[in-house]
């Protein structure tokens, strides 16, 4: 398909015809989006649909995501998963062995040319969405928040290709605060949550969540599709939060 994607920021405007909502890792669990897409009556032609990524891998149906990818409504971050599919293409070391314990065996029953070109496609993903909204700005990354950054110096920084090596890695891998929101919850009063400035709310995904929860500004919304059935969706304008659980 041709590139939807041309930097590794993408910038929406408002939406001021439909409903954007934020949906957490899929994992392959497209039937489960479906159900979700029902569930909140999603209207293809005004509302969008922004994950936060990590679509394929450990789920049932990772070989249909790139359908999804294709609709102009359907908007993504690179997840780990996404990158790490990207990084055993390329052939950079360790990255296949890594992928196939994470969940990547289904690639093996598809061809060369099919991975190959979803790989291609997968390289062009953003790494941050940042939309506007009546709230201010929203901001989309796959894992985590670099630390003492604000967002709009941040996104200058990824667009200009100037963000640190470590802080690409903390965008896709990083644990760092959700590990301080557990912090916080054991031991109220531990740790103190300042929101990220420049921005009214970053959503992310990759550490799984009972239900969508907050540390500052940054708010957690993978809820586990591929361990228990619960794929979580958020309105990032009224902030109303729509689950669905399979079976
Ligand atoms: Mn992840």
């Amino acid at each position: 398909m041709v590139a939807k994607y041309e930097n590794a920021v993408l910038r929406l405007a408002q939406n001021d015809q439909g409903r954007d909502c934020v949906v957490g890792d899929i994992h392959g669990h497209f039937e489960l989006f479906e159900q979700l897409l029902e569930q909140i009556d999603f209207d293809d032609q005004l509302d969008r649909i922004l994950s936060v990524g990590d679509s394929i891998d450990r789920g049932p149906d990772s070989e249909l995501a790139m359908e999804y990818y294709e609709k102009p409504w359907f908007y993504s971050v690179i997840g780990n998963h996404e990158a790490m599919l990207v990084g055993s293409i390329k052939q950079i070391s360790g990255l296949h062995e890594l992928w196939m314990h994470n969940g990547g065996e289904w690639a093996e029953l598809v061809s060369d040319k099919e991975l190959r070109e979803m790989a291609a496609f997968f390289d062009t993903l953003p790494y941050a969405i940042d939309v506007t909204t009546p709230n201010g700005q929203v901001g989309i990354v796959h894992a985590d928040f670099p630390p003492k950054l604000s967002w709009t110096k941040f996104l200058v920084d990824l667009e200009a290709k100037k963000l640190s090596d470590r802080n690409m890695k903390i965008l896709l891998w990083s644990r760092e605060t959700f590990k301080k929101m557990h912090m916080s919850i054991e031991y109220p009063g531990a740790m103190q949550a300042s929101n990220i400035s420049g921005v009214h709310r970053i959503y992310v995904g990759h550490s799984i969540v009972k239900s969508p929860a907050s540390f500052g500004n940054i708010m957690f919304i993978d809820t586990g599709a591929y361990v228990n059935g619960r794929l979580c969706a958020v309105d990032i304008t009224n902030e109303e939060i729509i689950m669905v659980k399979g079976v």
